[in-house]
């Protein structure tokens, strides 16, 4: 990551680390310590910062921004993209050893550990969502907490896992290999993103703005990904690098190769910035997060 980054999301993280500490805080137990290991174990937060940032975009100008709101969906998303990444490293799935940087939960804590402590993080998501007040606006919360379990399940996240898995082996065509990353990776991206700004009481072409703006950030997190697997460091990347080819996955830089990904993935931010025009200074923080997503190394 570039210092520059480095230093917004180290800013922007700091509320939701402290947030994520104290909702697993209690007695240590081996499942307790397998979900904390995991979630604390030095992820982007993209997801959460996201929230956080549309929220801010969103605002009604001289309107203070509600913490205790919108907290509590930011921890919620990560800790849903935590156990997704869990249960992906599963022998079952990508039977992978390293995720950011450190051994995979199933390798420290066993399987059984490792499959509940992704089924504990994604129901406790739920539970910190469904315990949040916003009195006068429980159905927006309802609403909101609806979009989060469509994004996350057969429909969303896990739907795109599946399709993830049996393209293996196969060859796919571009239209599918997009149609099974905007489900796996995007439409966490894209909730994160209307998360934020419904809270913030968005609607109408704002909201509509807004997931433009999320919907091509999300491709183009996922293009950026294939990218690094092909061209990035495992010490940067956290993770072995390589493993797409490895496992015959079906790739951008595979199907339309490094150069036209790039140039895919460059436009798919130059359309979520666009998108942000509306918003004037005040879509800065996501304006650098869409740059960010296809410059990083990590
Ligand atoms: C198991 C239901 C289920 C779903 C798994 C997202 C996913 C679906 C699997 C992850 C596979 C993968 C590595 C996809 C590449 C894009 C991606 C989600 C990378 C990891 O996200 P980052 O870079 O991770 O935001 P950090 O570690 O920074 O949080």
């Amino acid at each position: 990551m570039s210092s520059v980054m480095d230093d917004f999301f180290t800013e922007k993280k700091q509320p939701i680390e402290a947030y994520l500490k104290a909702a697993l805080a209690g007695p240590v137990n081996k499942l307790l310590e397998a979900m904390r290991y995991s979630l604390e174990a030095g992820g982007k937060r993209l997801r959460p910062v996201l929230v956080m940032a549309a929220y801010q975009a969103c605002l009604p100008i001289g309107e203070a921004p509600c913490h205790d709101l919108v907290l509590p969906f930011a921890a919620a998303l990560e800790m849903i993209h935590t156990y997704s990444l869990i249960h992906d490293d599963l022998p079952a799935m990508d039977n992978d050893d390293l995720r950011r940087g450190k051994p995979t939960s199933h390798k420290v804590f066993g399987e059984a550990a490792a499959i509940l402590a992704g089924d504990a993080l994604l129901t406790e998501a739920f539970s910190i969502m469904a315990q949040t007040k916003f009195p006068g606006h429980e159905a927006l919360l309802l609403t909101v907490i609806a979009d989060i379990a469509a994004a996350s399940g057969a429909f969303g996240m896990a739907g795109g896992q599946w399709l993830d898995l049996e393209a293996e082996g196969k060859h796919i065509s571009a239209a599918e290999l997009e149609n099974l990353h905007r489900h796996k990776t995007g439409c966490l991206i894209e909730v994160s993103v209307t998360t934020g700004a419904k809270l913030a009481g968005a609607s109408g072409s704002s909201l509509e703005a807004m997931v433009t703006y999320g919907r091509s950030i999300g491709l183009a997190f996922q293009i950026a990904d294939d990218i690094l697997d092909v061209e990035g460091g495992a010490e940067a990347m956290g993770k072995n690098t390589g493993g797409d080819a490895r496992k015959h996955k079906s790739t951008y830089p595979g199907l339309l190769g490094l150069a036209a990904s790039k140039a895919k993935a460059g436009a798919l931010k130059q359309q979520a910035i666009d998108a942000l025009q509306p918003f004037g200074e005040r879509g800065e923080s996501l304006r650098q997060i869409a740059e960010y997503i296809v410059t990083r190394n990590s």
